[in-house]
Parts: structure tokens; sequence; C-alpha cells
């Protein structure tokens, strides 16, 4: 398979309600696409580094920046075997893992099409189907927050997760298990909270939470492991985890009883593989976070979660929560009981809407070996 070109494009994509996380607030997104052009196959890759450097270091301006210079020029003119051929290559560059996962799994998706397997087949699935849940924002007020989880319960989803920070916390918590006592439930701090607030912490035991999600710094392990030691519930890693090393570390020093695995935050689906191995031989369970992806990295979050160890309810939901078009076909739905299905058509099973893509383009590029050209 030989990576004649790529082609990276910024698209615009107002969301449908805007998210709010403890960082802020997004109403559109700016997304980086990456299409690699093989003999006669493409295969797309969705960046999913946000618009400003708050979840992480990356940005979509950083992520253009990374793949334009270094990532794309270290893949273009070759022959790989295999889309995972590709992390090695990027080893030179220092983090960027947003930017490398773009381009290392429109490869990935290039070789399930050249090869007419499916996606997640080529990744080891074995799931039929995943298991959905969803991640709600904070909100203007308690009673929209209970009004978006009914309608997420009435669709089916089988896990609210909420979206808290000092202030909005405990009271959402109290809200919800009034009203709805048994249902999987668990919270994202995005770090919003620290040592002195870990009395406070341990009030959320009392709610009977699935899980806490990353409520300390970013690039923490030491002391969410003092932390959990304090909690029965358990912490799940989210932005700490950069790759299988960290997972390692943070399951072996107590740090977290449960991992959210992102493929752009740790650079890609072969390091996603990595991180899902480290986990499954230490009997930690993980599901698949999202990053308010487009259609593009929408499907490859699908197609991850087929593997066994993603046993918890991800982040992976309907294209329509999110978008009132998506830019593939057909769009994500998901059952009446919360699930996905995947299906044995080759490549990812869903089709890019190149026209609408093209359309909601502001920045394109393509790139050949040798040689760059702007359009
Ligand atoms: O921490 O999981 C997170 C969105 C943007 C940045 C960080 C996170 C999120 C989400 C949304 O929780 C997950 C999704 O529905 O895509
Ligand atoms: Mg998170």
């Amino acid at each position: 398979m030989k990576v004649e070109a790529i082609t990276l494009r910024e698209i615009r994509m107002p969301l449908v309600h805007f998210f709010e996380t403890s960082f802020g607030r997004t109403y559109e997104r700016n997304i980086v696409l990456v299409t690699a052009h093989c003999e006669g196959v493409n295969g797309w890759g969705e960046c999913a580094a946000g618009e400003n450097p708050f979840y992480s270091e990356e940005s979509f301006e950083t992520a253009w920046y990374a793949i334009l210079n270094f990532l794309a020029p270290a893949v273009l003119g070759k022959s790989l075997a295999r889309g995972g051929d590709a992390a090695p290559l990027f080893e030179q560059v220092r983090g960027h893992r947003m930017a490398k996962a773009a381009v290392e799994n429109a490869l990935w998706e290039a070789e399930a099409r050249q090869k007419g397997v499916p996606l997640w087949k080529l990744l080891g699935g074995t799931r039929r189907e995943i298991a959905c849940g969803v991640s709600i924002g904070i909100q203007d007020s308690l009673d929209q927050l209970m009004d978006k989880i009914e309608t997420e319960l009435a669709a089916g989803y089988q896990r609210i997760k909420i979206k808290v920070k000092p202030g909005w916390d405990l009271n959402a918590f109290e809200r919800v298990r009034a009203k709805w006592p048994k249902i999987l439930f668990s919270c994202d701090a995005n770090s919003a909270y620290r040592r002195e607030d870990f009395a406070h912490l341990k009030k959320f035991d009392a709610y009977d939470l699935l899980m806490i999600e990353q409520p300390l710094w970013h690039d923490d392990l030491y002391v969410h492991a003092e932390l959990q030691k304090q909690l029965k519930t358990r912490i799940c890693l989210d932005e700490s985890i950069r790759h299988a090393r960290d997972a390692q570390a943070a399951i072996e020093l107590g740090a977290c009883r449960i991992v959210n695995v992102k493929v752009g935050r740790v650079g890609g689906f072969t390091e996603a593989l990595a991180v899902h191995d480290v986990c499954r031989e230490r009997g930690v369970p993980v599901w698949c976070g999202g990053m308010l992806e487009s259609g593009v990295g929408r499907v490859h979050n699908i197609a991850l979660s087929t593997r066994e160890n993603f046993s918890l309810p991800g982040d992976v939901s309907a294209s329509k929560r999110y978008w009132k078009e998506d830019v593939i076909e057909p769009e994500v739905e998901v059952s009446k009981q919360g699930t996905i299905a995947v299906s044995d058509a080759p490549g990812t099973g869903y089709k890019v809407r190149e026209d609408l893509i093209e359309k909601l383009t502001v920045r394109k590029e393509t790139i050949r070996a040798g040689r760059a050209s702007a359009s």
C-alpha cells in the first residue's frame, strides 16, 4: 500500500447544542480531517484535537502544523504493509498524539478498504454490537440537566455520564439519584478538583457512581492514587493516560480501576490496542471515550469498541446528538437497547460524504512525496 498523497482539510461544523465541560463551552467544532490516497483507495482519519489547547496541549491548529510539516512527510512515498506501520515512523515527533492518530487511522481505514475487510475485524474486534452511553455537559440549570437525562434514557442509552465541577456536582447527583436510583451513572470532572477537595470528593461515594472520571490534574498519577485509596468509587482516568506505559503505571500505582480509551489521546489505533491489552492483562475494564467527533472519527470509535475488554458502555452515541447533518452515510444510529451494531461490510461500513465535506471545508491542502501544493 503506497502512500501517494495526503489531503488535509479543516471543516467547521456547528453543534446542535453547546457542550460544556469544566474547561469551557463549545458551540462549533473546527475539525481536521486527513485523507490518505493509496493506489486507488482512500482512507479517512479525524483529528480529535479541540478548538483550544484546554483538554490537551493540542488544538486543530497545532495538528495542522504537525501533520503538514512532519507526519505526512514521514509516510509519503512509503509502501506500508499495514496502517499500523505508520506508528514507528512518527516516533521522532514528541507529543502531537491526536495529529498522529488522524494520519495512522486514515491508513488503517485505507488498509481495510484495500483488503476488503471490516475495519473492526482488522482491529481484532469480536463484539457484533457495542454498548452506548452518553456524556452530558454542564447545563444552564439542573432542570435542563434532568430533561436531557430523561431524553437520553428514553432513547435507550445504557449509561449516563454528567460533567461536573465544583458547584455542579453533589446537587446534580441528589436530583438524579432521587429520580433514577438504579441507572448506571458516572461523572467526569476533566481535572476540576485539587488536593483540598478530597473531603468533598469523598461525598461522591454516597451516590453509587459507576466511576469518577479524571478528578485531578491532567498530568497526574500519584495524587490520583492517593485519592483512590480514600474512595470507594472507582476512579477512571482519561487525560492522564497518554500510552500503554501510563496505563500500566496508573494501574500498578492504584491511580485508577477503569480506563477511558480515546484513540486520539493515545496517538492512534496501534497504541489504543496496546492500552486495551495492558488493561485486560490486569483485569481493568476499559471503555471508548469520545471527543465530539464527526462521523469520520465516530465510526473509528465504533470499530475499536468491538475489542473484548471494552466491557463498559462508551461515550459513542448517535450522530444526531451532535450534528444536524453528519458527514457519513448512513449516520450513526443507536438502537432502542442502546447499542450500535457492526456489519461485515468492508472498511468502516459507512460512506464518507465528500460533497458535504467539500462544502464544510474552510482550508485544504494536498501534499505528495517531495512537494506541497495548496488548493
Ligand atoms: O473528557 O470525555 C471527555 C468531549 C470533549 C472533550 C473531552 C471529553 C468530552 C466528552 C464528550 O465527554 C464525549 C462525546 O460525546 O463525544
Ligand atoms: Mg473525560
